[in-house]
């Protein structure tokens, strides 16, 4: 079964022939499990994971400790859930969290560091998302009693919402001493950290040392049908498997979902590189689109985000004739839609991507 044809099974409805499939440029968040997870999953030796006995479970933490050169790892369901741990294992409440305005916790998680930790986010619009210490340090509060004060930093790499930009590792490692010699932490939101790691050549070890906490998605550009790993010291890792279980997050047999995870971790890092071509191969085809601005040079991994208000309709109009089309692409603001790619959707489907973007711009 082709790429494009397995994204037609979910794909959502359309005018065109029942038989053409969709391209779902959504989210990297849209991939299935390979045949080789399916059956790894179907395989995968299990246990009570609340018990500490799901053996998949626990090699699959052990793992991704390793690889990340720390002492301990804990597998969640979600980012958002694996993000909201590092924020109640470090910041009290009534603390705040200082992050890129467009930081996927700051607009994507429902509030869920107030609602749920106690903690307020204190931002700042970076360009192409990218913090430097210079704004991180004009947001950190003087120590008195009039203000709350910072819990935590908090560092998005690759940057979602500022277009898959990767932080430059210099400003990155800056960014880490300054905050420790001030006595803070800092988290690494790393949902996208391998396609930071194929863009730079860098290993994930290198991209995330400094900081105290990171977080990775298995579930995203690796293609696992579910879940994220926290990682960080054995103490913190502690209070954040506490917080798991409190927010009902603890699972049971999840050697199951484990399993594709293990697969992810081990196998999908080198299929990165693809994606990322095929960013660039839309962003450049975009660019030449009557209409579409984006600088193609500033697409380095899977993410693509372009303005439409040159072609006088807003993104959501374009999204909407792109769907009836089944090109599927979401908008992230009034005038700009957001393209990713990942390993369901290949070359082809990018060029028919490209083909429909022109005509429905044209019309
Ligand atoms: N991002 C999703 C949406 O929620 C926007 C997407 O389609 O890109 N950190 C970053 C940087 C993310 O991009 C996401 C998900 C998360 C955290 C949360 O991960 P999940 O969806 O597993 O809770």
């Amino acid at each position: 079964m082709s790429a494009t044809e397995r994204m037609g099974r979910t794909a959502g409805g359309s005018e065109d022939p029942p038989l053409l499939a969709a391209v779902d440029l959504r989210s990297d968040t849209v991939t299935r499990p390979t045949a080789a997870m399916r059956r790894a999953m179907a395989e995968a030796e299990v246990g009570d994971d609340v018990y500490g006995e799901d053996p998949t479970v626990n090699r699959l933490q052990a793992r991704a400790a390793e690889i990340f050169g720390r002492e301990a790892a804990l597998f969640v369901p979600s980012g958002s859930m694996g993000n909201l741990l590092a924020i109640k294992g470090w910041a009290p409440p009534g603390t705040e969290i200082i992050c890129e305005a467009r930081a996927h916790t700051n607009q994507y998680e429902l509030a869920s560091m107030s609602a749920l930790a106690g903690c307020f986010p204190r931002t700042v619009l970076a360009p192409d998302g990218i913090l430097s210490w210079d704004l991180v340090e004009s947001l950190i509060r003087p120590k008195n009693y009039l203000f709350s004060q910072t819990g935590l930093v908090w560092l998005e790499n690759t940057h979602n919402m500022a277009g898959g930009t990767v932080h430059p590792q210099a400003s990155a490692d800056d960014i880490c001493d300054q905050v420790h010699s001030l006595g803070l932490r800092i988290h690494l939101d790393g949902a996208r950290i391998f396609n930071a790691a194929v863009a730079t050549g860098k290993s994930v070890v290198e991209l995330s040392r400094k900081f105290d906490s990171v977080m990775f998605c298995l579930s995203k550009g690796l293609g696992a049908p579910v879940g994220s790993m926290l990682l960080g010291p054995k103490e913190f890792i502690q209070k954040a498997h506490v917080s798991r279980k409190m927010l009902g997050g603890a699972m049971r047999q999840a050697g199951v979902l484990a399993a594709a995870g293990l697969i992810a971790l081990e196998e999908s890092p080198k299929l990165l590189a693809r994606d990322h071509e095929n960013a660039r191969f839309l962003a450049e085809g975009l660019s030449r689109t009557t209409g579409i601005a984006i600088d193609p040079k500033k697409v380095v991994t899977n993410i693509v985000i372009f303005d439409v208000s040159g072609t006088g309709k807003a993104a959501a109009e374009v999204s909407a004739a792109l769907a009836k089309r089944k090109i599927l692409a979401n908008p992230t603001e009034k005038f700009l839609i957001r393209m990713v790619t990942h390993c369901d959707v290949d070359r082809a489907g990018c060029e028919r991507a490209l083909r429909v973007v022109g005509e429905v711009v044209a019309h």
